[in-house]
């Protein structure tokens, strides 16, 4: 079963503000403030609700930060929603169960918290969203995590990605993985690139083939060439291999 939790961090420009836990889980821990989410209301409403009651303040610009999922090896999966505030009204007191105490932002007490918290902190801290996923043993080793930055549509939409069709390939003299080629982008729109997929592909192989690119990257010159956009590949162990689309489609036709 999933169990869904809030977490609300609060600080400015040079502090923020962490709990001690005093009981429960989490207990002996550094930690923002949060809890269950319960029946009948919103994650955004959990998360006043649990600030409210740890320490008694209600934040007026509370936002929704990211989503963090935490897998242990026993399957119990947590979905924590973190949210970030830095006015409120009230002035953070003790419960029974926190006490508040504000930290300089360049000395928090990681090793008192949370071990995922140094992950993605600095992305909180950055005014930056975020996801993150995380496989514990027990609720104290992190076995693997990775967190990324978070883009919205309108971010996405800026990228113009194309199929493009390889009309040329060669080796770039002088480099053991760079091959230069030309793309037909349709319309009559020639490009040139310059990609390193010379260990895992040969100019032969890739002749006549559809690729991806971003085709609205700023152009870049490498060993003299101008890279008019970059393809896309995946990293492998013989180097990056190319992505194509499953069937031919025309050249120039945009991805989404
Ligand atoms: P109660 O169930 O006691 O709320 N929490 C975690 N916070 C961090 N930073 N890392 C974790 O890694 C966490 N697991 C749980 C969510 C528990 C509070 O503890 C947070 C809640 O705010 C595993 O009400």
């Amino acid at each position: 079963m999933k169990k869904i939790l809030t977490l609300c961090m609060v600080y400015d420009d040079s502090r923020i503000l962490l709990g001690m836990k005093k009981r429960g889980f989490g207990a002996g821990k550094f930690n923002g403030f949060g809890g269950k989410v319960q029946e009948g209301e919103t994650i955004e409403e959990a998360a006043q609700r649990e600030l409210k009651e740890e320490i008694g303040i209600v934040a007026e610009d509370m936002r929704k930060r990211g989503i963090l999922h935490f897998r242990g090896e026993d399957a119990e999966f947590l979905e924590m929603h973190v949210f970030s505030a830095s006015k409120f009204e009230g002035e953070p007191k003790e419960s029974e169960e926190m006490a508040s105490e504000w930290f300089l932002r360049d000395s928090i007490p990681f090793e008192k918290m949370w071990p995922d918290d140094k992950f993605w902190f600095p992305f909180l801290l950055a005014e930056k969203n975020f996801q993150g996923h995380f496989l514990f043993r027990r609720h104290d080793e992190i076995l693997s995590h990775r967190v990324v930055e978070t883009v919205t549509f309108d971010d996405f939409k800026k990228l113009d990605l194309r199929v493009a069709k390889i009309i040329l390939a060669e080796r770039v003299r002088g480099s053991e993985k760079l091959l230069r080629l030309e793309l037909d982008l349709g319309n009559g729109e020639i490009r040139q690139i310059v990609a390193g997929i010379g260990k895992a592909h040969t100019p032969e192989e890739l002749m006549g083939r559809e690729i991806v690119i971003v085709a609205n990257l700023e152009p870049r010159i490498l060993m003299g060439l101008e890279s008019q956009g970059m393809l896309m590949a995946a990293d492998s162990v013989e180097g990056p291999v190319i992505l194509v689309p499953a069937h031919e489609v025309l050249p120039g036709t945009q991805i989404r």
